[in-house]
C-alpha cells in the first residue's frame, strides 16, 4: 500500500483516534522519500504492519479506596514492536489515558528506542486511574490490582515497563514489588527502580539532562552559548524539574514552571534553591505550583500556558499537543530560537510548521528526549550484568548517546542550505532501523 492509503485505512479502522493518527502521520510524512528507494518494503507491507501494534491487553483493574470503595479503572499494555529488541516503555496514570493516546505514545516509542542504538523495541501502557488526590496506600493498592492483571505478559525478555506521567519511582517500585511475588523472578522486568533494588543512577535524571545534552549539540551548530538564555518550562514533574537542574548548572535562567492548572514566571530566575523548594513541594507533598507561587511572592497565572512569556529557548516538558500554532507565532515573534522538547509530541502540525518555516532549531522529542529511555536501556544491562555503574560513568554514556542521536538527526535530516530537518532526520533514522529488522526477520 502507498503511504496516504495506509493513513486513509487507518483513519477508517481505528477512528477516534486523532492522537494516533497525528503521530503516523508525521512519520510516514516524512519516510516518503527513503520508502520509495525500497520497492521491497511495499511488497512485504512494512508500514501496515509497522504502524499496527502487535498486539495490546486491556483489562480492568479493581482497587478499594481509603474509604472502603470499591473502584474500577481500565488498564492497558499495548506491545506496538519488537523487531530490534523486547518492548520498552512507559506507564502512563492519568485520567486522560485512552487507547488513542496510549498507541500513539507506543508507536513514537518503536522510533525512539531505535535512534538510541540500544536493543529495545516500543512499547506503552497505562491507565485513566488518577493519581491526584490519593493516598500513598491507595496508590499502593491500584498499583498492585493493575499488575495482577498485567504480570503475565512483562518480563525482562519480554516486555519492560517504566514511569511516564503519574507514575515514578513510587509507583514503579509498588508495581514492582507485586511483580515480583507473583513472577518469581528479580532480574529487573521495569526501569526506574530504586537504587536499593537494581535501578540505575542517573535514570531519574536522564530525561531532562538528556533533553539539555541534545539542546546542546543543537547550538553548537550555531555557535550560540546555553549560558545567560532565558528558557520556558512547561511542567513540574519529573522531566520539568531534571531540565531545570541542568540549566541551572550550565548558566540559563529558567523563567517559567507549570501544571495543568497553571504556570509560574519568575523573571530574576528559578534558582537552586528556589528549584530545591519547588522539588520538595511537588515530589514530598505532592502540591500545586500555585502553591509555590502564593507562598514566595512569585507571578502565577491560572489556567495558561507559559508560551506567552518572552524567552531564547522553549522546553515543552508536560504533555502532548500543550504548544499549539499560536503559541508557536508567539514564541518565534518572542525572538525565540530554539525549541527542544521533552514531552512526547508537546508541538501540533500546526505549530512544526510554524518553527520549521522560521528555521528555528527545533527538536521533536522522538530524538531530544529519548535519554531517558536511554537509561533505562543502560539500567537493563546493569540488571544483566548484576553491576551498578558510577553515576559519571552512566551520564557518559547517556551524553554519548544523546550526541549519537543529534548526529543521525544531522546525518538524515540536512536540508538546502545547511538547515537541518531534525523532525526528518529523526523519523528517517528511526524508521530504516526497524525497517531493516524487519525485513530481515521475514513475515512475523
Ligand atoms: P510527571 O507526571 O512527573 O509530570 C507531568 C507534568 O506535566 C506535571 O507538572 C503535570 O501537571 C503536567 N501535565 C500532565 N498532564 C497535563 C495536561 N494534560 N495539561 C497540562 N499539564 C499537564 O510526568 P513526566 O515529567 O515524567 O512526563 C512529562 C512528559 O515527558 C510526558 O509527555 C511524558 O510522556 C514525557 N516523557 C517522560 C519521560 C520520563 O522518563 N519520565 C521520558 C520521555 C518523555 P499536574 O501535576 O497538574 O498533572
Ligand atoms: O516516553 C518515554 O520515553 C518514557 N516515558 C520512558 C520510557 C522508559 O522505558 O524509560
Amino acid at each position: 500500500m502507498k503511504l496516504q492509503e495506509v493513513l486513509n485505512d487507518l483513519e477508517r479502522r481505528f477512528p477516534n483516534e486523532p492522537e494516533y493518527h497525528q503521530a503516523v502521520e508525521e512519520v510516514l510524512g516524512s519516510i516518503e522519500e527513503v520508502y520509495n528507494q525500497h520497492p521491497e518494503f511495499e511488497k512485504a507491507n512494512l508500514i501496515e504492519r509497522l504502524c499496527i501494534p502487535d498486539r495490546i491487553f486491556s483489562f480492568r483493574v479493581t482497587w478499594i479506596d481509603d474509604k472502603g470503595n470499591v473502584k474500577v479503572n481500565m488498564g492497558y499494555r499495548i506491545q506496538h514492536n519488537n523487531a530490534i529488541g523486547p518492548y520498552k516503555g512507559g506507564m502512563r496514570f492519568h485520567s486522560s489515558v485512552n487507547l488513542s493516546i496510549l498507541k500513539f505514545l507506543a508507536f513514537e516509542q518503536t522510533f525512539k528506542n531505535s535512534l538510541t542504538t540500544l536493543p529495545m523495541g516500543g512499547g506503552k501502557g497505562g491507565s485513566d486511574f488518577s493519581p491526584r488526590g490519593k493516598s500513598t496506600a491507595e496508590i499502593m493498592r491500584f498499583c498492585q490490582a493493575f499488575i495482577l492483571e498485567l504480570w503475565r505478559y512483562i518480563g525482562p525478555d519480554t516486555d519492560v515497563p517504566a514511569g511516564d506521567i503519574g507514575v515514578g519511582g513510587r509507583e514503579v517500585a509498588y508495581m514492582y514489588g507485586m511483580y515480583k511475588k507473583l513472577a518469581r523472578e528479580n532480574t529487573g522486568t521495569f526501569t526506574g527502580k530504586g537504587i536499593e533494588f537494581g535501578g540505575s543512577l542517573i535514570r531519574p535524571e536522564a530525561t531532562g539532562y538528556g533533553n539539555i545534552y541534545f539542546l546542546l549539540e543543537m547550538l553548537k551548530t550555531r555557535n550560540i552559548d546555553i549560558k545567560g538564555k532565558i528558557c520556558s518550562i512547561s511542567g513540574s514533574g519529573n522531566v520539568a524539574q531534571y531540565t531545570a537542574e541542568k540549566l541551572i548548572e550550565l548558566g540559563a535562567k529558567v523563567i517559567t514552571l507549570s501544571d495543568s492548572d497553571g504556570y509560574i514566571y519568575d523573571p530574576d530566575g528559578i534558582d537552586r534553591k528556589k528549584l530545591d523548594i519547588i522539588m520538595e513541594l511537588k515530589n514530598l507533598y505532592r502540591g500545586r505550583i500555585r502553591e509555590y507561587a502564593e507562598q514566595h511572592n512569585c507571578k502565577y497565572v491560572a489556567g495558561a500556558r507559559p508560551w506567552g512569556e518572552k524567552c531564547d529557548i522553549a522546553l515543552p516538558s508536560a504533555t502532548q499537543n500543550e504548544i499549539d500554532e499560536d503559541d508557536a507565532k508567539t514564541l518565534i515573534a518572542n525572538g525565540c530560537i530554539a525549541v527542544s522538547e521533552g514531552a512526547n509530541m508537546p508541538s501540533t502540525p500546526g505549530a512544526i510548521g510554524v518553527f520549521q518555516k522560521a528555521k528555528i532549531l527545533y527538536a521533536p522529542g522522538k530524538a531530544s528526549n529519548a535519554g531517558g529511555v536511554a537509561t533505562s536501556g543502560l539500567e537493563m544491562t546493569q540488571n544483566s550484568m548484576r553491576l551498578n555503574w558510577s553515576r559519571e560513568e552512566v551520564d557518559d554514556k547517556l551524553k554519548s548517546i544523546m550526541q549519537n542521536i543529534h548526529a543521525q538527526c544531522v546525518k538524515y535530516g540536512k536540508e538546502s542550505g545547511s538547515y537541518v530537518n531534525y523532525v526528518k532526520g529523526a523519523n528517517v533514522a528511526g524508521f530504516m532501523k526497524v525497517a531493516r529488522a524487519m525485513m530481515a526477520q521475514g513475515i512475523v
